[in-house]
């Protein structure tokens, strides 16, 4: 692809960025840094273990079962079973919203529940005070379930959460009470909770309610976690065209959302790393097929809106959605106008999570920005590569520990929603169904693939490329922006939002706007610095053109 931007040469960075480390560390490394080719995808190491004391972006298990797959679900109960920092610092710290349709439905969104596990139930047990709670939960609320969630001393000591939580289950009658086994150190990062708490949904919730609900068009929602509002967007965007949402996994859901799910016509899939397990289970076990769809951006949104029109194949439906298409994108147009010769020109990087990396590229191609550099925190290489490499993935003894569950097609409720030809038909005309290319191949050519990126690999990409903008977490934020560079918090959205559907992507392109042709960043200058300016020079000096 052809930039006009000037580029360094990226296999001299990658030198760079690994220069320093002791030989197999270097190694190692360097399979994670990889120079991207869209037509030939070269392979990234991911989905492996961090190497100790390397700064890394990623969180663990429990935060991806606790915090980020059951925790949207605004009517469950959620007890950390463990000591009370880990119930606290997941307290309210992901942006995932909620609005209960009326006021006296349930929302324990804003709660925090934990055992407060102290030394003596450490030394001679917590179940015991794990019941205890389960009971005052119980009591106090009345939730339709309550879900356990174990922390590393649980899994260390042994308490066995499944059977207190079946106990109690027995003993209430009216109350679906759970656990998970997703200690924070069950896996390499937060991506073995996300796998966790698929299995645990699954097992206890989906196919508990077989209502048949209103609607033509019945779809879940798959991997779309409300934050920020985002969901509400899409929720907005549904109405207009006549989508009915049956189930959310898990933005603004319910306990009744998700024991329904079974009951839609398709999954849409935003986020693939956390939520494709459930596409796969629902699809063996009840026959529904799913399909990758992407909000983030105006022309994505479009395009994902066409391939479910497309999917239901309905005439009306189609008329609808182009319908809405047209009266949606001259806001967006508009916008773009305006601030297009701004932003065009300008070099982004995204390092975050196991889907943004890939989602936010959109909107800023469409505001004529391009990356130059990307990289997920805990995705695995189908994220990356595309789904056609799954047969390849070595399994280690890291992915070994999560089980994967047997799964059937139900002898009753199995009923395939499109006949093999059908599905043919719809793969023929461009649709994809059930499979994921990745990020990869819509990354520019010679462009930096990182995965896992380290804290000290993150600076010395900045130092060379010196990015408009770079996107990442609030981990990230002060030291980047110290760098004079401005970041984008593209978890928490630094407290803006919804990004999606096309309402989203103008609030996107306003604030990426005000932040990268925002003056203060060229007078960021650290003490030791004699100027800014001279110091920028020193270093341009690395850059070739391409
Ligand atoms: Fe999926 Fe997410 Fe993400 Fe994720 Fe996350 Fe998140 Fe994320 Mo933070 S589920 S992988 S574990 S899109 S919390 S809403 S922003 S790292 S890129």
């Amino acid at each position: 692809m052809e930039s006009k931007t000037q580029f360094p040469d990226p296999s001299q960075v990658r030198e760079e960025l690994i220069e320093k480390y002791p030989a197999k560390v270097a190694k190692k490394r360097n399979k994670s840094i990889i120079i991207n080719d869209p037509e030939t995808v070269p392979e990234v190491q991911a989905n492996v273990r961090t190497v100790p004391g390397i700064i890394t972006q990623r969180g663990c298990s429990y935060a991806g079962c606790k915090g980020v797959v059951l925790g949207p679900t605004r009517d469950v109960v959620n007890i950390t079973h463990g000591p009370i920092g880990c119930g606290f610092y997941s307290w309210l710290t992901r942006r995932n919203q909620t609005k209960p349709e009326t006021d006296a439905d349930a929302n324990f969104i804003t709660y925090c529940f934990s055992t407060d596990m102290q030394e003596e139930n450490i030394v001679f047990g917590g179940e015991k005070k794990l019941k205890v709670a389960i009971q005052e939960a119980y009591d106090l609320f009345h939730p339709k379930a309550i879900a356990i969630f174990s922390t590393c001393p649980v899994g260390l000591i042994g308490d066995d959460v499944h059977a207190a939580s079946r106990e109690m289950k027995e003993k209430f009658g009216d109350c679906n009470v759970f656990g998970f086994s997703c200690e924070g150190y069950r896996g390499v990062s937060q991506s073995a909770g996300h796998h966790i708490a698929n299995n645990g949904i699954f097992k206890h919730m989906v196919g508990r309610n077989n209502e048949i609900k209103e609607g033509k068009f019945k779809l879940n929602l798959l991997g779309e976690y409300n934050i920020g509002g985002d969901a509400f967007e899409i929720e907005r965007i549904f109405n207009k065209c006549g989508l009915t949402i049956n189930s959310s996994f898990s933005g603004n859901s319910t306990v009744g959302q998700l024991e329904n799910a079974h009951m839609a016509d398709l999954n849409a899939i935003m986020c693939h790393r956390s939520i494709n397990y459930m596409g796969d289970m629902l699809e063996t076990k009840y026959g529904i097929p799913w399909m990758k769809i992407n909000f983030i951006g105006a022309e994505s949104s479009a395009k994902s809106l066409r391939k479910i029109a497309e999917y239901f194949g309905d005439a009306e439906l189609k008329a609808r959605v182009e319908e809405v298409i047209k009266e949606e994108m001259p806001k967006v147009k508009e916008v773009i106008d305006e601030i297009l010769p701004r932003t065009s020109g300008k070099t982004a990087m995204l390092f975050v999570g196991g889907s943004r990396a890939h989602h936010y590229q959109d909107l800023f191609s469409e505001l004529g920005m391009t990356t130059v550099a990307a990289g997920y925190e805990f995705a695995h290489r189908d994220d990356y590569e595309g789904r056609e490499v799954l047969p390849n993935i070595k399994v280690d003894a890291d992915s070994k520990n999560i089980e994967e569950l047997k799964i059937e097609a139900d002898p009753e409720l199995y009923k395939p929603r499109k006949t093999e030809a059908e599905l043919e038909e719809l793969k023929a005309k461009g649709l994809e169904i059930n499979s994921y290319e990745g990020m990869m191949k819509q990354m520019m050519k010679k462009s930096l693939v990182v995965d896992d990126i380290s804290h000290y690999e993150s600076e010395k990409l900045i130092e060379i490329y010196k990015p408009d903008i770079f996107c990442a977490g609030v981990k990230e934020k002060y030291v980047v922006q110290k760098m004079g560079v401005p970041l984008k918090q593209l978890h928490s959205y630094d407290y803006g939002g919804p990004y999606t559907g096309f309402e989203g992507a103008v609030n996107f392109y306003r604030d990426i706007d005000r932040m990268v042709n925002n003056p203060v960043w060229k007078l960021i200058k650290a003490p030791w610095q004699k100027t800014a300016d001279s110091e920028k020079e020193s270093l341009s000096a690395s850059y070739v053109t391409q």
